[in-house]
């Protein structure tokens, strides 16, 4: 039997795999109302093909509870929140989780952190804690750290197909991890040492954080020349060696504007591209509502509350608002006593921020300027509702251009 511990995100999905592929799993959160939700059959985000997924693992006899279960594999998968003014995690929920599991667990249980580490993390916390107890790694307890690489929006196709790293002490170990994630990872799982899983976690996230800072220097520096950014990286992208990303009103999400801070945080000294990336890509709130003044100007609107900013979510398709930039804007918004813009996000069910619309059209009813800041394909297939707005697109999805403005 698997208990996963925490059923967000990462260990929901993670635990209705294991089960769908046939192992008894038991979800722990102690969140109870999430828990009760799970237990009757509600889901708690929405995601594609986690309805379907859920059903079958529920058949499959998936149970949920608040509770620790007395097993031999545990998967940690516990949030790692980042404290912004510190720009570091912190570590606390997972620290506890290891020790409720450290007292529960069978003798020579596998206790697999999935849960994302800035590197040299779990040396400095998780290992602490089974010395102090006196257990003996590899015998009474076994550590493994395998990070969790799927990308909200298409989690369960890349739960499958994505390849996986597999940090342990033992190699030995390390088959063992293997086995048990190949029972539905079709793709290549690799196992390297547990600092060096911590650290290519995070170096993945970085290098897409730097790139997407690429391509929003190149719209900044496009804005300033009069070019047409997506035009110029559509041609560049023709180019068998060129592949930049997509502009846009900054990057969002519990990891891409996350991960590269530890970093940074670490090695002060030796990073500045990463630091650098960071600081384009935190730049783009400020830059989307210099755009909206822009067309403010031009077409003579002085009310604040006739902009609407259509999307909450951190990206497409997603109910996630974390680090979202849609969020950054607004805070930077109020920093420049600019208050009562409206706000719509069709994935976004509970009232978040002032003057949330929770219905599409009397949101549009109230504004003349829409500024697209996500592109949920609800917008993409509404095209015909926002004809006539000024709209300003940051996310490059109007299929029409008049009265449309680019970042
Ligand atoms: N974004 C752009 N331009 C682009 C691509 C993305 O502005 O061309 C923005 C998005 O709109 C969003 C942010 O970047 O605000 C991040 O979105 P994303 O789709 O690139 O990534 P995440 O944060 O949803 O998921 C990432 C993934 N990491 C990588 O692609 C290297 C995922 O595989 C990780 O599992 C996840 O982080 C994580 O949990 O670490």
């Amino acid at each position: 039997m698997i208990n996963v511990i925490g059923l967000g995100y990462i260990g929901l999905p993670t635990a209705l795999m294991f089960a769908k592929s046939g192992i008894e799993v038991i979800g722990t959160d102690l969140n109870k109302d999430l828990v009760d939700s799970l237990s009757q059959g509600k889901l708690t985000f929405v995601e594609k093909g986690l309805e379907e997924l859920f059903a079958e693992a529920l058949s499959n006899g998936i149970k949920f509870t608040t509770e620790y279960q007395k097993t031999g594999i545990y998967i940690i998968a516990v949030p790692t929140p980042f404290e912004n003014f510190s720009k570091k995690i912190n570590p606390e929920y997972v620290i506890s989780a290891v020790n409720t599991v450290l007292d529960t667990c069978e003798k020579g249980a596998m206790l697999i952190i999935e849960s994302t580490m800035p590197p040299g993390s779990i040396d400095r916390y998780i290992r602490p804690e089974i010395q102090k107890r006196g257990l003996v790694p590899g015998e009474d307890v076994n550590l493994a750290h395998a990070p969790e690489r799927i990308i909200p929006g298409n989690m369960l196709y890349e739960l499958e197909h994505n390849s996986r790293t597999i940090g342990v002490d033992d190699p030995g170990v390390g088959e063992k991890v293997k086995e048990l994630y190949a029972r539905f990872c079709k793709s290549e799982i690799i196992i390297t040492d547990i600092r060096s899983a911590e650290m290519c976690k995070i170096v993945e996230n970085t290098y897409r954080d730097v790139n997407i800072a690429f391509a929003n220097e190149l719209a900044k520096i496009c804005r300033a020349t009069g070019m047409d950014v997506y035009e110029i990286i559509r041609i560049a992208n023709k180019h068998p060696r060129v592949n930049i990303l997509q502009p846009g009103p900054g990057v969002g999400g519990h990891c891409i504007s996350v991960d590269p801070w530890f970093l940074v945080g670490d090695y002060p000294d030796l990073t500045n591209l990463i630091l650098t990336a960071r600081k384009i890509n935190d730049s783009m709130p400020t830059h989307v509502l210099s755009r909206i003044r822009d067309i403010m100007r031009e077409h003579n609107i002085n009310d604040i509350s006739k902009i609407g900013l259509y999307g909450l979510a951190y990206k497409e398709n997603v109910d996630d608002t974390r680090e979202s930039p849609t969020l950054q804007l607004l805070k930077r918004m109020d920093e420049h006593l600019a208050f009562g813009v409206k706000v719509y996000d069709p994935l976004i069910k509970t009232r978040i921020v002032k003057h949330q619309f929770m219905n599409f059209e009397d949101f549009l009813n109230e504004i003349e300027i829409l500024v697209i800041m996500t592109a949920h394909d609800h917008i993409k297939n509404n095209m015909g509702l926002i004809k006539g707005k000024l709209i300003l697109d940051t996310k490059n999805i109007c299929n029409f251009n008049d009265r449309v403005y680019k970042l």
